[in-house]
C-alpha cells in the first residue's frame, strides 16, 4: 500500500501547474530531457498537475540535477550503485540523481548499455518524481514507489496503488 511523507506534504491546491528545471551545470542532452518529459507526463494523467519545463532554474518549482559525492545538501552519493537518487518532499522540489551511476537512457527495453550496473534513468524519475509530489513507499511490489529495482530493470507504468495514493493527494 502506498504511503506519504510525514505531516502529509503536498504541492498546495493554488499550485496546480508546476515548473521544473534542470541545473544548468549539468548541460544535459535532449534524450535525458526528454526522459524527465516523460516521466512527468505518467504522473499528470491521472491528476490535475500539468508540468512545464522553465529555463529558469532559480524559480522553478522543482530542480533537477546530476551529482557526485557530496553535494551541498548533506545527503551525499556515494559512487556506484548504492543510493542512485534521491528527492525531496514538497516544496522543497529537488530531485538529485548520482552522476557516478551508468545511467540507461533508452527508451527501448534491452538495449541497454551491456553494464551489469547500469540503471533505467526514466525508471528512477518516475519514481522520485513520485516522492517530489510527496509520496513515500508502497508495499505493492509493482508499484513504482515500492522501495527496490533491480539494475537494468525497467519499470515505469503507474501501478493501480501509485495512482490511488496519488489521487489521494491531488
Ligand atoms: N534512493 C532512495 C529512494 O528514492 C532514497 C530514500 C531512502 C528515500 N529512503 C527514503 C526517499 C524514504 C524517500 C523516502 O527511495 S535510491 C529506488 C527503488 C532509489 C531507489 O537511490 O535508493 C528508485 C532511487 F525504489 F527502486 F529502490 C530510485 Cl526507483
Ligand atoms: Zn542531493
Ligand atoms: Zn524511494
Amino acid at each position: 500500500h502506498y504511503s506519504f511523507f510525514p505531516g502529509r506534504p503536498r504541492w498546495p491546491s493554488r499550485r496546480r501547474d508546476l515548473t521544473y528545471a534542470f541545473d544548468p551545470r549539468n548541460q544535459l542532452s535532449a534524450d535525458v530531457k526528454r526522459v524527465f518529459a516523460n516521466a512527468f507526463t505518467r504522473w499528470s494523467e491521472w491528476t490535475p498537475l500539468t508540468f512545464t519545463e522553465s529555463g529558469n532554474y532559480f524559480t522553478a518549482d522543482m530542480k533537477i540535477g546530476f551529482y557526485a559525492g557530496e553535494h551541498g545538501d548533506g545527503e551525499e552519493f556515494d559512487g556506484v550503485l548504492g543510493t542512485l537518487a534521491h528527492a525531496f518532499a514538497p516544496p522543497r522540489g529537488l530531485l538529485h540523481l548520482d552522476s557516478d551511476e551508468t545511467w540507461i537512457v533508452d527508451d527501448v527495453f534491452g538495449s541497454g548499455s551491456g553494464s551489469d550496473t547500469a540503471m533505467d534513468l526514466e525508471s528512477v524519475a518516475v519514481h522520485e518524481i513520485g516522492h517530489l509530489l510527496g509520496l513515500g513507499h508502497s508495499s505493492v511490489e509493482n508499484a513504482i514507489m515500492f522501495p527496490t529495482i533491480a539494475s537494468g530493470m525497467r519499470k515505469v507504468e503507474l501501478d493501480r496503488d501509485d495512482v490511488e495514493g496519488i489521487q489521494e493527494l491531488y
